[in-house]
């Protein structure tokens, strides 16, 4: 599973300028190179410092992050779904996403028209956001005719799907985001089913000027972002893009002068991973080193079945230790000593950060 984020937010909001930092700084990241499967989707490695740590220990042959999937769309404006601007048919690109990135525009550049003419945070959230709600309200009210209709012709009534199209309704009647925490785990498979954008986790970027950078957090943005309950991650889209083709040293010297402490991607990634609630293991099988992402929570007997299907079916246990425990000892002698390497059964949750050796027999 990779993590999937969809980009939405008004026009000249810097959707496509984002997208573009973040995909272009994967080119010369090797093995994946960046993937266009889309002109507006892309598939980035994540960097991951401790599986290059681990990496620099153990010099496999081959290192394989895990992988993110960016999707960026054209903008919305109000009444949208009324064909305003491009229109909302655009949001089809996004339904299947895992989260939605509401990118805020926060700079001012003369030279770029806003469409509302000022910064306004809370005002810009509510519009996009608005219009979202009445794109996913058509889809829920086309199902609830279409289920009535067969409902005359078949003995399936489609009751739970109705009751649950019904609960989902009323949340965007009042203009809100479904939460899905209302849901039991079976509802919540049912109401997924329903490619809805507002039932997904969403955060906001808040597109910011070089010289406001120095001034973040911003007050106005992260009041509208507290009262919607919602994450902010600052990025400024123009810099990150100029600086993604630089070559890595002079990257590394305009960060420092910019007090930049890491790309927007890493920000990205650990929002993202918070709050799909998402951890990452490690594995390292022959000459390749390989980094996963799965749900926390997940039993080892899961895990194993997402590397080889043959390591579910086969499964007798895994040898388990902590990456920053095997950096921190060296090597797998020194953490074998130190009694850090454990034998787990299949029931075992795996922890962020498990290294995994899956013993199997098929
Ligand atoms: N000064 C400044 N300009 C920016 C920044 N981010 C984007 N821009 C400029 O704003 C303009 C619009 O940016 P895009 O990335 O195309 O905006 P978009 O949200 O993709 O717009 P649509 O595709 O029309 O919805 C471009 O000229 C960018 O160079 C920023 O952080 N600072
Ligand atoms: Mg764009």
């Amino acid at each position: 599973m990779s993590f999937s984020c969809g980009f939405i937010g008004l026009p000249n909001s810097g959707k496509s300028t984002i997208f573009n930092a973040l995909t272009s700084l994967a080119v010369p990241c090797q093995p994946y190179p960046f993937c266009t499967i889309d002109p507006n989707v892309g598939v980035v490695p994540v960097p991951d410092r401790r599986l290059f740590r681990l990496a620099e220990l153990l010099q496999p042959e081959k290192v394989v992050e895990t992988t993110i999937q960016f999707v960026d769309i054209a903008g919305l404006i109000k009444d949208a779904h009324k064909g305003e601007g491009l229109g909302n048919r655009f949001l089809a690109h996004i339904r299947n996403v895992d989260a939605i990135a509401h990118v805020i525009r926060a700079f001012n550049a003369g030279q770029v028209p806003h469409v509302y003419e000022d910064i306004d945070p809370a005002r810009d959230m509510d519009i996009v956001e608005t219009e979202i709600i009445i794109s996913d309200l058509e889809i829920v009210e086309d199902r609830i005719k279409k289920i009535e209709r067969l409902a005359k012709i078949s003995k399936d009534k489609g009751e739970t799907e109705m009751e649950l199209l019904l609960r989902v309704k009323r949340y965007l009647d009042t203009g809100r985001f479904v939460a899905m925490e209302d849901f039991d785990e079976t509802e919540r498979h049912v109401v997924r089913g329903f490619d809805l954008i507002a039932t997904k986790p969403l955060f906001y970027i808040a597109n910011v000027d070089e010289d406001t950078l120095a001034d973040i957090p911003l007050p106005k943005i992260e009041d509208a972002a507290k009262q919607r309950n919602r994450q902010v991650v600052y990025i400024c889209g123009k810099l990150e893009q100029d600086l993604s083709v630089l070559p890595e040293e002079e990257r590394s010297s305009y960060m420092e002068l910019y007090g930049m402490k890491e790309f927007s991607i890493e920000k990205i990634i650990h929002v993202g991973y918070r709050i799909l609630d998402l951890i990452t293991f490690y594995t390292v099988v022959g000459k390749v080193m390989r980094a996963w992402t799965i749900p926390r929570g997940t039993p080892c007997i899961k895990a194993a079945g997402k590397i080889h299907t043959d390591m579910e079916k086969g499964f007798i246990r895994a040898e388990v230790i902590n990456i920053d425990d095997f950096i921190a000892c060296g090597s797998e002698h020194a953490a074998r000593e130190r009694g850090l390497l454990r034998l787990e059964g299949k029931e075992y949750i795996v922890q962020d950060g498990d290294i995994l050796h899956i013993r199997f027999n098929v």
